[in-house]
């Protein structure tokens, strides 16, 4: 069975910045859930859904979270699946406290990161961790790349006709 995405956000807020990630995976595909658990206001849940990843069918997880988002870090604190963050872009740094605190992880309990309400990235990153695993992935990924080339070939052709027209 295909290994899904496990979608955290620390709060409902996070949604709209969060919601590039799913749709990503759903233009591919994929399996995957989105939850809302806070690392700071339900620890205890937080706790559970990591260590319960893995038995769940889960191969990736990404953790949407702004402010010092320790988030990413609790999560991957228990699970040795892969986590990848998500720094949503809230309050006075506007999302650089929760990329630091992605990026800045003491050594031994690694996460990566994408950047600042980097969703869309998250998404296609996570298709990639289980493309790595699962050639129907990497061929839906592959077809993703091959139509993404090609808009920029009829991208270019637009601007050149434009020129031609005198711009
Ligand atoms: C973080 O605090 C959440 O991930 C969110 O980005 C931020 C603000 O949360 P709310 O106060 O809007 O619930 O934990």
């Amino acid at each position: 069975m295909a290994l899904k995405v496990l979608i955290v956000m620390g709060s409902d807020s996070d949604f709209d910045q969060t919601a590039p990630a799913w749709k990503v995976l759903e233009s591919l595909g994929l399996g995957f859930e989105v939850v809302v658990a806070s690392a700071h206001r339900s620890p205890e849940r937080v706790l559970a859904l990591a260590r319960g990843a893995r038995e769940t069918g889960y191969g990736v997880i990404l953790a949407a979270a702004g402010g010092a988002a320790h988030l990413a870090g609790v999560l991957a604190a228990n699970t040795t699946l892969p986590v990848v963050a998500v720094p949503i872009a809230v309050g006075t740094l506007g999302g650089v406290d929760a990329l630091l605190s992605a990026v800045q992880m003491p050594g031994g309990v690694p996460i990566a990161s994408v950047g600042i309400g980097g969703a869309r990235n998250a998404g296609f990153f996570a298709a990639a961790i289980l493309a790595s695993t699962d050639a129907t992935v990497a061929a839906r990924l592959e077809a993703f790349r091959e139509e993404q080339s090609k808009n920029v070939g009829d991208a270019d052709a637009r601007v050149k006709a434009k020129l031609a027209k005198g711009g």
